[in-house]
């Protein structure tokens, strides 16, 4: 028996500690001062050759050698925060370990892999050549195009993803490359709850991140005490979260790469890289994917203040005219009237109502009248220099119906100049349909069993038609609703001064 449950339940993954690893590799800490090994994890003589414990409690020199020692504490010394590869090491039987430092706490920590060259080696300048690539984006949306395309040829995997949140979480696959006999999953957009903030949180610490095969055993970490205090953030190896990996195997992927995308110090999307068959990413292609990533992210940066320039620059030629215009005219209410249509081009309106100086003017699609009114009574309550801005009108306030004739969209700027004084500007309705990769309402279960939460098993694209919505006002346009209201209040106080000054 299951039962619907709360997806913030999620939110209480221990996922930095798990106290645990992922089996193709083996991890070793030991106490920075006195240098004796302090962890190993259970499969150290699988990976290294010598059993956890007979490792444990040693000096940490002879378990990976003297030079290596060397090598940990000056990784340390530098204090570094991520991982980093400071070489390898050769077992008994001649096959290579590559190790990779990081620290957590008092402990200096060390990765294991065992990654066989061949399948680990890039050609030589691939990287660069797909970098180089990316400079030929315009837009967010052609870098990742470019982006999932290049990251599929550096790291070989069957689809590579670019993954967009929105502002409430959800995410959006917005560009992809893929094995040509796979269902493109490109379009599609996946609910907040499928990644928690736990796990952004992470990807924002540590950027690259893989899970080899979604049907793995964790190997537990021996050792020391606080085993499940340990931070595994930076290791390469750190056993993810069982719902995870259920969610993994639901959706039939058997391995996993992922890249945090970050504008500032925002996580705004992911690259992720699905396989079929497992599949290890060895370090050369993860720092690969880590370099591709960085790269991105700080185009995606630079993309995106262009393409906001751009709305910003038409935005505010409009505003300009509009502004010059005021001071034309017998009345504020004749100017802004010999304006038109600038007063609705200037937030992207297709109607709007003007209340000035005791007139009431209307410009474009509005509502009846006496709902404007009934509208501005329940809503007018706002006062400068608040801008009311609201996208599904309708849907919040069904004792208003009549709106609906105008929009879904309405923006309110109460002017300062006199009671009541106002702009209202109002937007049609903007039917969407989105399509899902599974049914955006069914977060997961609670399961019994397993005691703990069960993602959802279908990822059928499910279709949901949004209604009563406008498309939202932007950061641009409501700034240039506040500044058109500081020009009327200046031009009135220039106005009322002419006036003045004839009078005397
Ligand atoms: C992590 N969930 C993730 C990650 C992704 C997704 C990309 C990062 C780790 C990884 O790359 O594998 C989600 N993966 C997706 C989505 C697509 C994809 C949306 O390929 C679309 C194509 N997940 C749930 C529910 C919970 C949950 C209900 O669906 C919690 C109850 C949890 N997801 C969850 C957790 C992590 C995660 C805990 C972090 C795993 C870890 O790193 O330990």
């Amino acid at each position: 028996m299951t039962a619907a449950c709360d997806p913030s339940i999620c939110e209480t993954e221990p996922i930095a500690t798990p106290g645990a690893i992922q089996p193709h590799g083996a991890l070793v800490t030991a106490q920075a001062d006195s240098g004796l090994v302090a962890h190993a994890s259970a499969n150290l003589a699988e990976i290294l050759g010598l059993p956890a414990a007979a490792a444990l409690g040693r000096p940490i020199c002879d378990v990976i050698g003297h030079v290596n020692e060397v090598l940990l504490r000056e990784a340390r010394r530098r204090g570094s925060e991520t991982l980093e590869s400071i070489g390898s090491l050769r077992r008994a039987d001649g096959r290579l370990l590559h190790l990779h430092a990081f620290q957590s706490g008092d402990y200096m920590c060390l990765d294991l892999e065992a990654v066989r060259d061949e399948d680990d080696r890039l050609p030589p300048g691939l990287t660069q050549s797909v970098i180089e690539t990316f400079s030929a984006a315009v837009t967010q949306v052609e870098l990742c195009e470019l982006a999932v395309h290049g990251l599929r040829q550096v790291t070989g995997y069957d689809r590579v993803m670019a993954y967009r949140f929105g502002p409430d979480g959800h995410g959006e696959v917005i560009a992809e490359d893929l094995r040509p006999d796979l269902e493109p999953y490109l379009g599609l957009r996946y609910p907040a709850s499928d990644i928690p903030q736990i796990a952004r949180a992470l990807y924002l610490r540590q950027r690259v991140g893989s899970i080899a095969d979604s049907h793995y055993k964790p190997v537990p970490l021996l050792g020391h005490p606080g085993i499940d205090a340990l931070d595994l953030t930076h290791s390469a190896l750190r056993s993810v979260s069982p719902i995870h990996l259920e969610y993994m195997r639901n959706m039939h992927t058997a391995a996993s790469l992922t890249i945090g995308l970050a504008d500032g110090d925002r996580l705004w999307g992911m690259l992720v890289c699905h396989n079929m068959t497992p599949r290890t990413a060895g370090p050369e292609r993860r720092a690969a994917a880590g370099m591709i990533g960085q790269v991105v992210s700080l185009l995606l940066s630079r993309l995106g203040e262009v393409e906001n320039a751009a709305e910003k620059l038409a935005r505010q030629a409009t505003l300009s005219t509009l502004v010059d215009r005021l001071s034309i005219g017998d009345t504020l209410a004749a100017a802004i009237t010999a304006a038109d249509p600038l007063l609705l081009d200037l937030v992207g309106a297709s109607g709007a109502v003007v209340r000035l100086e005791g007139q009431e003017l209307h410009f474009g699609r509005i509502p009846p009248a006496d709902a404007v009114r009934r509208a501005l009574e329940i809503l007018g309550s706002t006062r400068p220099p608040e801008i009311l801005a609201i996208d599904d009108v309708t849907l919040r306030h069904p004792e208003l119906p009549e709106l609906a004739a105008a929009g879904s969209g309405l923006l309110l700027l109460p002017l300062p100049s006199g009671d009541g004084d106002l702009i209202a500007w109002f937007r049609p309705e903007h039917v969407q349909t989105i399509t899902w990769g599974g049914n955006p309402a069914e977060h997961g279960t609670w399961n019994p069993q397993t005691r703990r939460m069960s993602p959802r098993a279908s990822f059928d694209a499910w279709k949901e038609t949004v209604t009563g919505r406008s498309l939202p006002w932007t950061s641009i346009e409501l700034a240039c609703a506040h500044d058109l209201g500081e020009a009327i209040t200046a031009e009135m106080a220039q106005r009322t001064r002419a006036a003045l000054a004839r009078l005397r």
